[in-house]
């Protein structure tokens, strides 16, 4: 053990700018001599974590107008550790002598280390009495992820630190156990990767590709050594085969990019070998066999006394070339070099933030923000018209599930809380993330004894829809109300996919969950994939997959004695007193409650004939509805396809549904674990365990909801895949919540009134009444309503042309 506080402390103020999360990213460019993807995070990131790089409540331009400071009602309980708390916790850790501990930088693969601090969520049952009622804040702790591999059986090990702050009579550390289910797993997980870093590409795939390095050469005219003028890379499965005690790993062979565009995964060329390496000896891991064309090899020898037969089919490598690039390429079209629409907010921003405790309030909305290094961005205690909707609203795991007739693809199965979102969620980009005039919040996240920060990370910002949220015409007026939501936003690059995250709330009361999918796909050779892809480019298959996402949405309506009513459109033949004794074909409404964990798994129903209406059964409305929230899938939402997969055994039962109910326990505070990928047959986290009888009825329920998209890669997925398509989301809507419509409240509505050419009114109901709009030409962008006239009728029998006059005729 090297104890050296002060430099620990010392490290965590300067922040390394070169330090990087671990586990790598699953994208191989950190391995590259370039230092690309080795995201230079600036000067800035030596100012001190959490700055706000455009201070709020500055006086602003008005594409640069930062929203309201203002103090939260409560302290953000579910907020990361400060810089000084985290500090202390990491210099109170190296002062553990059990713990045996080694500085991140000076580590090998042989040495403890610390690989995460951070806040532990704290109990709902502990939070809810403080933002509640009138009691403390719960105990602060610190979640403390250990990488043990001072050991032929190296694990990765969740402990308590707490609590804070650090104090030596008080302040201790036990294993962290009760957020997971594995049996006797002492808050501890094999670690199947701890010789991923050096030995795995040191002693033995540099050694296999030199190994191959004739053939490599005739193929492609490269090879994959670890010498620096290497233009192959190796890489392969995720998670690695871990049946009958035996760690087994498949690895293809990729093109590197000629130059800065990460199209590596876009660059496959067709040759597999498969190693057992179990254990940590690698004297002991033993190449098992190679793979090209389909044609399994099991031995070196065995493949290249083939690849040396006369007549021998070598198929073509993929190279990258403009295909496989981004910028602007083609004919400029039309007029695309001139200005297009763009939004401004003229009176500025019209919400407020506490940038401290990161706490929003938008028209009748509130709730804090969260961040942590596993799943980036959640939302607590989202509060509308005062009263709590949601305590927690979050990802939980994302899966990208591959299939293909090669062992990578089939092999491949991101788990990608692993490499986490938190440490991927880069600065947005002000003007194409979000809007110019968004607010930013910054992120930090912890890696080798230091804490980032990504500058402007979380944006927030307002945005009127091109659609109204209202409207309605007759012959003599009109109503229309603006649709104006606000969003918080973030994205994630995860090796090559990026995912972008927004969460929006409508004046209607209702809120949107969305994820969008960009950056480079995964793809696979094409030779024999047919059945599992689209043939893409020269050699190129678009590799199919399924993206599932979890959601956690932990409900409170009214209260936590909630439940779930399922109300089905059935067809029905029913004989009324009217209808002189006949049947009549029609439908009807089923009413039935989810009762308990043993039926609260299922999937969106066929023809979307079954609404899901999370109620309290106890406050009913002035009409003796019960009040709720309906939840509605808004845009293509799946479930994994794979049944059983061998690929994750139990490490991803949450995917294999749409919708999944439990009762809200403090021991089951997530749905995933990280590392469930390291022991995917008894992981950290088996979401099936979750499940286990108890009542649903009037109980504080959690609905974890799958998000996701089929991906087919097809040509219009190079180089990207694009946003528009690539798109999945859920709704949550006043489902009897309320006597009516909310957006009634909202000024931004018109009514314009009008009879035979002449309007009468236009009442903007006091709206852009409040100082403080700046200095703004507003001209052309605000229309001239009493332009508004109805129809023009031009009588055409007797034709009269030129006695055109007004007249709007409605059914009503
Ligand atoms: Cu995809």
């Amino acid at each position: 053990m090297r104890l050296l506080t002060a430099v620990l402390v010392g490290l965590l103020a300067t922040q390394d700018v070169l330090a990087r999360p671990s586990p790598d990213p699953k994208s191989p460019w950190v391995r590259h001599k370039s230092g690309r993807g080795k995201r230079h995070l600036t000067a800035a990131l030596s100012k001190s974590a959490g700055i706000q790089r455009r201070d709020v409540n500055e006086t602003a331009s008005c594409s640069e107008a930062a929203a309201t400071t203002i103090k939260a009602p409560k302290t953000n309980v579910w907020g990361s550790l400060t810089n000084d708390e985290a500090a202390s916790v990491v210099a109170w850790l190296f002062a553990q002598e059990d713990l045996n501990l080694t500085i991140s930088d000076d580590a090998t693969a042989w040495d403890n280390s610390v690989l995460l601090v951070e806040s532990m969520v704290p109990n709902k049952t502990d939070a809810l009495g403080y933002i509640d009622g009138c009691k403390a804040p719960p105990k602060k702790y610190a979640h403390v992820v250990l990488n043990e591999r001072a050991s032929e059986f190296p694990t990765y090990t969740d402990i308590l630190v707490g609590p804070l702050p650090i104090d030596n009579a008080t302040t201790s550390w036990e294993p962290l156990t009760y957020p997971y289910n594995k049996e006797n797993g002492g808050g501890k997980v094999r670690n199947i990767d701890a010789d991923s870093d050096d030995t795995l590409y040191t002693e033995w795939l540099y050694v296999i590709g030199a190994s191959v390095a004739d053939i490599t050469l005739e193929l492609w005219n490269g090879t994959a050594t670890g010498a620096d003028n290497d233009t192959l890379d190796i890489w392969g499965i995720d998670p690695l085969w871990q049946d009958d005690d035996r760690i087994i790993r498949w690895d293809a062979f990729w093109n590197l990019p000629t130059d800065d565009f990460d199209a590596e995964t876009l660059l496959p060329l067709g040759l597999y070998v498969m190693s057992d390496v179990t254990g940590r000896d690698p004297s002991k891991w033993s190449l098992e066999g190679w793979l090209y064309n389909s044609i399994f090899y099991n031995s070196t020898e065995a493949f290249r006394e083939a690849f040396s037969s006369p007549g021998y089919l070598k198929n073509g490598p993929n190279v990258e070339g403009d295909w496989a690039r981004t910028d602007q390429q083609g004919e400029i079209l039309p007029k695309d070099d001139s200005y297009p629409p763009t939004t401004i907010a003229p009176s500025g921003s019209r919400f407020s933030v506490d940038p401290d405790q990161k706490y929003v309030e938008w028209m009748d909305w509130s709730f804090y923000i969260a961040f942590n290094r596993d799943t980036g961005m959640s939302l607590f205690d989202i509060r509308y018209k005062g009263k709590r909707l949601i305590y927690e609203l979050g990802l939980q795991e994302a899966l990208a599930h591959y299939a293909g007739n090669d062992p990578m693809q089939s092999g491949t199965s991101y788990l990608d809380t692993y490499y986490g979102f938190g440490p991927y969620a880069f600065e947005l980009v002000s003007g194409y993330d979000c809007p110019a005039y968004a607010t930013y919040l910054n992120t930090s996240f912890y890696v080798s004894e230091t804490v980032h920060t990504h500058i402007d990370s979380i944006c927030l910002f307002e945005f009127t829809g091109d659609y109204p949220m209202q409207r309605h015409s007759t012959g003599k007026y009109v109503s229309v109300t603006k649709n104006t939501y606000f969003v918080v936003r973030s994205v994630s690059t995860v090796g090559n996919y990026d995912y972008m995250f927004s969460y929006t709330f409508y004046i209607d009361g209702s809120i949107a969950v969305e994820v969008r999918a960009s950056g480079y796909i995964q793809s696979t050779y094409f030779a024999k994939n047919e059945d599992y892809g689209f043939h893409i480019n020269d050699f190129l298959s678009g590799s199919m997959h399924d993206h599932v996402l979890n959601w956690k949405v932990d409900w409170d309506i009214l209260g936590t004695n909630n439940s779930v009513e399922l109300m089905s459109l059935v067809p029905a033949a029913v004989e009324y007193p009217w209808s002189k004794g006949k049947k009549r074909n029609t439908m009807k409404l089923e009413r039935s409650f989810v009762e308990s964990e043993d039926e609260s798994r299922f999937d969106w129903a066929a023809n979307g004939a079954t609404q899901v209406l999370v109620v309290n059964e106890d406050e009913k409305n002035e009409f003796g509805e019960m009040r709720g929230y309906r939840v509605l899938p808004y845009t293509g939402t799946v479930h994994l396809t794979v049944k059983n997969s061998s690929n994750l055994a139990n490490a991803a039962n949450w995917a294999g549904h749409d919708i999944q109910i439990t009762k809200q326990k403090d021991t089951e505070p997530r749905a995933a674990h990280p590392y469930n990928s390291q022991d995917v047959n008894d992981p950290p986290v088996d979401f099936d365990k979750f499940f286990d009888g108890e009542n649903l009825r009037k109980e504080d329920l959690v609905m974890w909801v799958n998000l996701g998209m089929h991906h087919v890669p097809h040509t219009g997925d190079l180089p990207n895949t694009v946003f528009t398509t690539a798109h999945t989301g859920i709704q949550f809507m006043p489902n009897n919540y309320f006597s009516m419509d909310q957006s009634r409240q909202t000024v931004n509505m018109v009514r314009i009134d009008y009879d035979n050419g002449t309007t009468s009114l236009v009442d903007t109901f006091g709206q852009k009444n409040s100082d403080g709009s700046c200095a703004l030409e507003f001209e052309p962008a605000e229309p001239d309503l009493y332009g508004y006239t109805g129809d023009v009728v031009i009588r055409k029998f007797p034709y009269d042309p030129n006695n055109p006059y007004y007249d709007t005729e409605s059914i009503v």
